[in-house]
């Protein structure tokens, strides 16, 4: 099937690389998104979210006329829904976006038309939910217009890259969804096309995300026992890594992004008697950060109040500008909650707002009256900071790594205390 036209609904991590790399391949693409500051800030070339790459990419497409931006869809050959599916307070997933994205189609939907999701939905909503909502239009699923589901799978950071170079599943209502969908994604998918049915393709994307999420809380648990014992974890689990069948993942401070700490939940919400360890899971990278807090109380003392303690790091992961479920944003609130007066920086997002809690725009300002450093993010330009010439700008001589990014001994060097995340006092 070819496609000259191309409707993208939601301009998010997702949406707005899918537009602007299908525009770069010389498809004509409508950017849709609900938010007119979002629409307003894009058709000026100015970016809502930093991803390497996007800006020039962006404005190369919006140059070209490839790319436009609109708040409302319009007649195509093939629609994208790349909303976010939040979940609610209890855990359950929030399709309200995929909803309203949907309905937003059917007056445009024509036949012979491809309708493809992309965001992480719950097994059979594509089926279930998608599919009779675009039939309000009066065509039937399936004989007048294609429907699949096509889950995105790129790393944030990479997201460009990734986007091109992955293998890419695509899961039909039917055969000719899913080849219709191979036609559209192989303008420039570079990596494998996967041909299945929807559920199987909701499935596979859920699973992966909740296999990290998995493996990433056994590598949590093994950072309390290691404290626990006396032990180094990061020494341990480098040794236990070489064995050939053993890969154990980074503990941290939790685990957040719109991905991984969420799609977890959509199993256990579609059933929740069978799926206790991944329930499990969750629960254990969620209460991590608390867990980081108890670290930062057992080095300074049990009562925080009034304790100057400068957070460094707030994205949900190193070099992202990402807030989105960020466990050290959790981190510096529950300090601030237990009394501590919290400064916090981070590199890629010098303003925001957390309960409680100063965010500083500077790194001089956020550690200059410091009692201790507490490192949340691997940020390149965090891990690289010289201690030598942090130690002539704070007061602080405690440093808390609780990710694994400071070198003790440089850091010691400074004339620091180092403490944090498994690490070992001798
Ligand atoms: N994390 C750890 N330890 C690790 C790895 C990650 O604590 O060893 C933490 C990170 O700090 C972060 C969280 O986990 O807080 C998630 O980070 P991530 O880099 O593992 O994943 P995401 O959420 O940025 O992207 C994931 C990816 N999924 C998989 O790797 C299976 C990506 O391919 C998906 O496209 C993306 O979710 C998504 O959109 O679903």
């Amino acid at each position: 099937m070819k496609f000259e036209k191309l409707c993208v609904l939601g301009l998010g991590y997702i949406g707005l690389p899918t537009s602007s790399t299908f525009a770069s391949h010389g498809l004509k693409v409508v950017g849709v998104d609900v938010n007119p500051r979002v629409v307003k800030s894009l058709s000026q070339g100015k970016l809502h979210i930093y991803e390497p790459g996007l800006r020039t990419l962006v404005q190369a497409g919006l140059r070209s006329g490839n790319l436009v931006v609109s708040e409302a869809p319009e007649p195509a050959d093939a629609f994208i829904i790349s909303v976010p599916t939040p979940f609610k307070e209890d855990k359950k997933a929030d399709l309200s976006y995929v909803i309203s994205a949907t309905k937003a189609i059917v007056p445009h939907l024509r036949k012979g038309n491809l309708v493809v999701l992309e965001s992480t939905s719950p097994p059979l909503t594509t089926t279930d939910v998608v599919v009779p909502i675009l039939e309000r239009s009066g065509l039937k699923a399936g004989e007048d217009f294609m429907v699949a589901y096509s889950p995105e799978r790129v790393l944030p950071g990479q997201i460009l890259r990734e986007l091109i170079e992955n293998a890419r599943v695509i899961g039909g209502i039917d055969k000719a969804s899913a080849e219709a969908g191979r036609d559209l994604y192989g303008i420039f998918v570079r990596g494998e096309i996967i041909l299945t049915d929807a559920t199987t393709a909701e499935m596979v994307k859920i699973m992966e995300n909740t296999y990290r999420d998995v493996n990433i809380g056994i590598a949590t648990e093994f950072s309390r026992l290691a404290e626990r014992f006396g032990v180094n974890v990061w020494e341990a689990i480098a040794i236990a890594n070489l064995h050939p069948r053993v890969s154990i993942l980074k503990p941290g401070i939790g685990v957040g992004g719109h991905c991984i700490s969420v799609d977890p939940w959509f199993f256990v919400e579609a059933a929740p008697d069978i799926t206790p360890l991944i329930a499990t899971a969750r629960r254990v990278n969620d209460a991590q950060p608390r867990f980081i807090v108890d670290l930062v109380r057992r080095a300074m003392g049990e009562n925080l109040s009034g304790r100057r303690v400068a957070v460094l790091g707030l994205a949900y992961k190193p070099n992202v500008d990402d807030m989105r479920e960020s466990p050290a944003v959790d981190v510096a609130r529950i300090l601030a909650e237990s009394g501590a007066q919290v400064k916090a920086f981070d590199p890629f997002k010098p303003e925001m707002e957390i309960a409680g809690v100063e965010v500083i725009d500077t790194l001089e300002e956020a550690i200059a009256d410091a009692e201790a450093l507490v490192l949340t993010v691997g940020h390149k330009d965090l891990c690289e900071l010289d201690p030598a010439v942090v130690a002539g700008k704070t007061d602080a001589r405690l440093a808390l790594d609780m990710i694994h990014g400071w070198d003790v001994a440089a850091w010691e060097g400074a004339g620091f205390t180092i403490k944090g995340l498994g690490i070992r006092q001798e």
